[in-house]
């Protein structure tokens, strides 16, 4: 962990006698620059400034515990990547090495950046070329935590896209800390060794409201059934054999170190390419105060997180009972095979204990505000559909009726800048599925019929038959991508462009 932590910046490539510091660059000038270059003096690589921060996307290994060594892609040779530290409005530049065979592609997960280094491929992004370097420089906002991650299609190909280990923490400063904690700890929760599988079904049981909407679930299971009746098997499902957080299993890795009466601030994300993630610490409560890295209007203490692939957390955990405990996933199984960590309190020792919580269900509008949100300028219906293996034995989904083509890459929606929209999202399937807006946030205002305002995320859950909605207002031109960050339902066709100038 302390490793982790420390290992803020990331590393400085090699630099050898030519090369020209930042300051000697910004001495010379360009014109100065240029001319040394024509002298052949230097070549333009040298004459390039330092990036402030460098990734290097390569294979290599991971220790989840000495008897669990996997091998997959990595930023900087370790997982998580580094936790890079930024100043929001306090513009950065990245080099971004690919040593790998394949382009990639780094996404600023929640940042409200330009379409071009957003990093992907559908909003025009351009690749990482294999064995290839590129720059980006980058104003950092909004201030908060926000991650990064590989934005690759990898369809039926697990060794690809958030499959692998390409992920990491990003936490933007902002101009005024507002405090009131001790310390601060990232923890990133990430599976390994993923499988397909046929059918499965995911946890929907967790939410505080899980009534369906009828006429969605009738859509939805008379599809399934026409498609049981022609023969198809379910379509295929992704399960993973490994756990960790922070790339350890339960039991392998530093424990979380705690004083009694300490306030440890946490950040989570859930770095899962395709699963919906609990955490649990027996005998303490999470005071939420930001989701997806935005402060919420209620902060509230809660027995349990949940959280979509991709989401983030930020609770606040007063260390009041001393022990030694499990702080790890509700699924029992999940937590046998890794999803955890250990907290031990100064002075104490044994074995970690586990405590299973009281039945709580997730609720976002408890962080919310309860009056009605802000009247749109406009509002767009959505409708998800699945295609029952429709695709080789993968499910095809729809948005609309429409599965996104990555040949075409066309936009589905037309917007105009300045204007407030609201999407009004319907779910005709039985999955909870993390819808993510890139580029923008978006206000939660109505949960399974609930209104709710003043709750800004990117990624929200939309439950099984349900419906919800968020707005965002058109404030960062450009191609803007939309998605389920599930990996396997997003490479199926769940994913839509929109476009304003
Ligand atoms: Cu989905």
């Amino acid at each position: 962990m302390a490793g982790y932590l420390a290992g803020a910046r990331a590393e400085q490539p090699g630099r050898d006698r030519m090369t020209l510091d930042r300051r000697e660059f910004l001495r010379l000038g360009s014109a100065a620059a240029l001319a040394a270059t024509a002298a052949g003096r230097v070549s333009r690589a040298d004459v390039e400034p330092r990036p402030d921060y460098t990734l290097r996307i390569a294979t290599g290994l991971v220790e989840l515990s000495p008897e669990h060594i996997v091998s997959t892609t990595l930023y900087n040779g370790q997982f998580p990547g580094p936790l890079l530290r930024f100043k929001e409005g306090k513009r950065v530049t990245i080099d971004i090495h690919n040593e790998t065979n394949t382009p990639e592609l780094v996404h600023w997960h929640g940042q409200i950046i330009p379409s071009d280094i957003d990093g992907t491929a559908e909003e025009g992004s351009p690749y990482v070329p294999a064995h290839g370097r590129r720059r980006i420089t980058l104003l950092p906002r909004p201030s908060g935590f926000r991650f990064y991650h590989t934005h690759v299609a990898a369809g039926g190909d697990l060794n690809r896209g958030t499959y692998t280990a390409q992920a990491g923490p990003v936490y933007i400063e902002p101009r005024l800390d507002p405090g009131g904690y001790d310390r601060e700890v990232f923890l990133v929760m990430k599976e390994f060794l993923p499988t397909l599988s046929r059918g499965g079904d995911m946890a929907s049981d967790f939410l505080a409201n899980p009534a369906r909407v009828k006429s969605l679930e009738d859509a939805g299971e008379n599809a399934m059934r026409a498609s049981m009746a022609s023969g198809r098997p379910h379509g295929y499902e992704v399960g993973y054999s490994l756990f960790s957080i922070n790339g350890r299993m339960l039991g392998h890795g530093e424990p979380i170190r705690v004083k009694q009466g300490e306030r440890v601030l946490f950040h989570v994300v859930n770095g899962s390419a395709t699963e919906i993630r609990s955490l649990a610490l027996p005998g303490h409560r999470f005071e939420v105060v930001a989701l997806d890295g935005n402060p919420v209007p209620k902060p509230i203490e809660v027995p349990v997180l949940w959280l979509g692939t991709a989401e983030r957390v930020s609770a606040i955990v007063e260390m009041k009972m001393p022990g030694v405990w499990v702080m790890g996933d509700l699924a029992d199984d999940d937590r046998a095979k890794g999803m955890g960590v250990v907290i031990e309190y100064a002075g104490r020792s044994g074995k970690p204990k586990w405590a299973k919580p009281v039945p709580y269900g997730w609720d976002y509008t408890i962080f919310g505000k309860q009056d009605q949100a802000t009247t749109p300028d406009e509002t767009i219906e959505m409708i998800f559909e699945k295609n029952n293996a429709a695709l080789d034995g993968f499910n095809e989904w729809t948005i609309n009726g429409v599965a996104f083509s990555m040949e075409k890459m066309e936009p589905m929606f037309h917007l105009h800048r300045g204007k407030r929209y609201r999407l009004k999202m319907r779910n005709a399937s039985d999955d909870v599925h993390p819808v993510h807006l890139h580029r923008h946030s978006f206000e939660l205002t109505r949960i399974a019929g609930k209104p709710t305002s003043g709750i800004i995320k990117d990624v929200v859950m939309l439950g099984g038959y349900q419906e919800l909605e968020v707005d965002f207002i058109a404030d960062n031109p450009g191609r803007t991508l939309f998605h389920c960050h599930q990996q396997l339902h997003m490479d199926f066709g769940f994913m839509a462009l929109f476009d304003y100038v």
